[in-house]
Formats: structure tokens, sequence, C-alpha cells
């Protein structure tokens, strides 16, 4: 396929990152203008580069026909939480929304990948508005802690660098990795409860001194 006619295809996935990491955005701007805390901390976004799509056509044995419809994170959206409690508050804030449609979801956090990858995927139905019309997209959503973004960050780069041959020991190294970084987050959610309550008690303080 010319790279042209590669553009044209991908263009309305680059339009949709676009506006969903702007609308993402707008959620943690709304939040903190409320003065409340905000359950998404980041947003990023990518579209897949055109050899990681021919990649991914090859490894799944997608004919390149139909590989719109059968790779489903041509558009990538990547939304990270301080808190694992904040994932599910951003699932059911998604699932509110009238712009965007659930497809599918996953949950590997409940059931984490044996590689020790933690994150809870939403496959999307998006509108854009192109010169063509209206096109309906995929576009998959990744909702993370911190912490899990710091091991998929790391063992993305390791995947990267001994393409599919990794190393047993450094297998193993993340397989450790990945459970100290569960320890983390559940450490991290009991300090997030100190958090709220501290929040809570001003709360009730300082309407107690507004009372008076
Ligand atoms: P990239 O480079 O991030 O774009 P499936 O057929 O559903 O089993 P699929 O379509 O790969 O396979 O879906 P899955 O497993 O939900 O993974 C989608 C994306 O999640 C991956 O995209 C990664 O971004 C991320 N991911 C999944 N497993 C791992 C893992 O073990 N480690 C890390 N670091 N990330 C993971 P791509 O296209 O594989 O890669």
């Amino acid at each position: 396929m010319e790279i042209q006619l590669w553009r044209e295809i991908l263009d309305p996935y680059v339009l949709a990152v676009d506006e969903l990491v702007v609308k993402f955005r707008h959620i943690i701007s709304e939040y903190r203008n409320a003065g409340a805390y905000s359950p998404i901390e980041q947003v990023d976004g990518r579209v897949k580069s055109i050899s990681s799509i021919l990649e991914k056509a090859q490894k799944k044995k997608i004919d390149i026909e139909y590989f719109e419809e059968k790779i489903e994170d041509i558009a990538g959206i990547r939304i990270i939480c301080q808190f694992v409690e904040d994932i599910d508050k951003v699932v059911e804030l998604i699932k509110k929304r009238g712009d965007m449609e659930i497809k599918s979801e996953k949950d590997y956090i409940a059931n984490m990948k044996e590689s020790g990858y933690r994150s809870y995927h939403l496959i999307i139905y998006y509108n854009v508005n192109t010169l063509h019309g209206v096109k309906k997209i995929q576009a998959e959503i990744q909702i993370r802690t911190l912490a899990m973004n710091f091991w998929a960050t790391i063992e993305h780069s390791l995947q990267y660098k001994y393409k599919g041959n990794m190393p047993e020991h450094i297998r193993t190294r993340l397989s450790k990795a990945a459970d100290a970084i569960i320890v983390l987050d559940e450490e991290m959610s009991v300090v997030r409860d100190e958090i709220m309550d501290a929040q809570n008690s001003f709360k009730i303080k300082a309407n107690i001194v507004a009372d008076i």
C-alpha cells in the first residue's frame, strides 16, 4: 500500500486520538476546577505505526484488507490513575458517556497476564467527522495505575530489546516486580483511604465554621 493511502486511512484515527485526549484531559480540569479529586491523573494517546500494524497483522494472520476491523488498537488511549480504586470510577465514567460505545472489555487486573501485565482495557466505537462524512472507528483505552504503568513501560522496553526471547532470569525478575507492584498498589490504597478521610473531616470542619 502506498504511503499516501496509509495516511488517508490513518487520518481519522489521528483525529480520534486527538479528540479523545482532549476530552479526557478536560475531565481532569472539570474535577480540579470543582476542587475535587480527579480519578484520572494523566492521559496520552498514539496512533499505531504502519510497521506495527503490519507486524501485528502478520503475527495474527490478519488479511490486510480487514486490518481496520481486526486490529482494535490502531487508535490507543492510555489513562493513568493514582490508585486502583480510581480505575473502576474511570470505567464507569466512560460507560456513561454518550459519545463512546463499549465494544468489549478485558480486566487484566482481576486476571493478570502470565507476563505479570495488569491493566483494564476497553475497546470503544467512536465517531469522527471527516471530509467524507462520519466514520465509526475503534479505539483501545488502557486504564492503569502509575505503578502498573511503571512495570508495563519497563517490560515493554525489555520485550522490544529481546524480541520474544527474553532470558528466563529477567522474566523471573519481572514476575517478582509484578508481585511487588500489587503490594505497592495495595499499600497506596490504604494511604488513599487516609487522604479521603482527612479530606472529609476537613470538609466537615469547614462546614461547621461556615455555619458559625
Ligand atoms: P503496543 O506496542 O503497546 O501497541 P489478544 O488477541 O486480545 O490476545 P491483543 O490484541 O494484543 O491480543 O490484545 P491485548 O492482549 O489486550 O493487548 C493489547 C495491548 O495491551 C498491547 O498492544 C500492549 O500495549 C498491552 N499489553 C498486553 N500484554 C502486555 C504485556 O504482557 N506487557 C506489556 N508491557 N504490555 C502488554 P500491542 O499491540 O501488543 O503492543
